[in-house]
């Protein structure tokens, strides 16, 4: 009840932040875009991570206002560093169980982006094997509609869940990200070596594009490089961090 009614405080106050990391190209070194990850700035305990109140706030329903201050934030940043002169950057943006099940999902991205002058193409939604587990005929109804949209659509955590591989089949997706937990030790562990490679080469006949979560060093980056991994994501290249700073990053790595 104490955290359920913090938690209701920090959405009234405005408390969280949206932390960018950015996501970079392999062909080219470029920055692509980045994905955006909330915190909850406290005025005592400083800042919160996600891992302490998304499953809460996912319980009590108030991952709803929460999930639409991110989206709207994200793309807000988006615009405004396109209208810095920076270019074009695809923004990713986690999306919640409870919320990509709700009858207004769609209709509700669509507002925003129009709210907010985002085109669709630079906007890309981050979803788990968990949420599309269930109801398969209408998550693929809702992504088909998401990317005659425009809007890309990205598996977070992939290999992590409890999901069978068949969903692959089926599911119109454009990206899959290989889950950190199997790069950490990629290049001295022959099992994380065997999965991240065959992750990589089933992705590349399929047809969807591959990145690789949790790159914290020159020699992941070069192992992962040889192996073919499209995009990369990790400490190596950036940490998360708030718009100002990315701003900054922004100016001094173009
Ligand atoms: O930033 P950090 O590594 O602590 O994020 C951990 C996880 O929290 C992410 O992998 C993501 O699944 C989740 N997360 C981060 N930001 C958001 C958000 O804005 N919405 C939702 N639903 N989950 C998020
Ligand atoms: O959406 P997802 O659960 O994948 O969120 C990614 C999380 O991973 C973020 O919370 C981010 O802070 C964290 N992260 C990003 N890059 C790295 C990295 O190189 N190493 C580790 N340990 N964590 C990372
Ligand atoms: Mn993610
Ligand atoms: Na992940």
């Amino acid at each position: 009840v104490m955290l359920r009614n913090a938690l209701q405080h920090a959405i009234d106050q405005q408390q969280f932040e949206l932390h960018y990391q950015p996501q970079v190209h392999d062909a080219t070194g470029r920055i692509i875009g980045f994905e955006a990850l909330i915190r909850w700035h406290h005025p005592e305990r400083g800042y919160i991570l996600p891992a302490e109140f998304i499953g809460l706030a996912e319980d009590t329903g108030q991952i709803i206002p929460i999930s639409e201050w991110v989206l709207r934030t994200a793309c807000h940043d988006n615009v405004r560093l396109n209208a810095l002169g920076f270019g074009e950057y695809v923004m990713a943006v986690n999306v919640s169980p409870m919320q990509f099940h709700r009858a207004n999902f769609v209709p509700g991205i669509l507002e925003t982006l129009e709210k907010t002058g985002l085109a669709a193409p630079l906007l890309e939604l981050e979803l788990t094997e968990n949420i599309l587990m269930e109801s398969t005929t209408k998550a693929i109804d809702i992504l088909q509609t998401l990317r005659r949209l425009g809007i890309s659509i990205a598996l977070d955590d992939f290999g992590t869940g409890f999901s069978s591989l068949s969903y692959l089949k089926y599911l119109p997706i454009d990206k899959i990200k290989i889950d950190r937990s199997f790069i950490r030790e990629v290049i001295s562990d022959h099992r994380d070596a065997a999965i991240v490679q065959g992750i990589i080469s089933m992705a590349s006949q399929l047809q969807l594009k591959v990145l690789a979560e949790g790159v914290e060093t020159q020699a992941h980056y070069a192992y992962l490089s040889k192996k073919m991994c499209d995009l990369y994501q990790g400490f190596y290249f950036a940490r998360p961090m708030p718009i100002n700073d990315l701003i900054t990053f922004l100016h001094e790595n173009q």
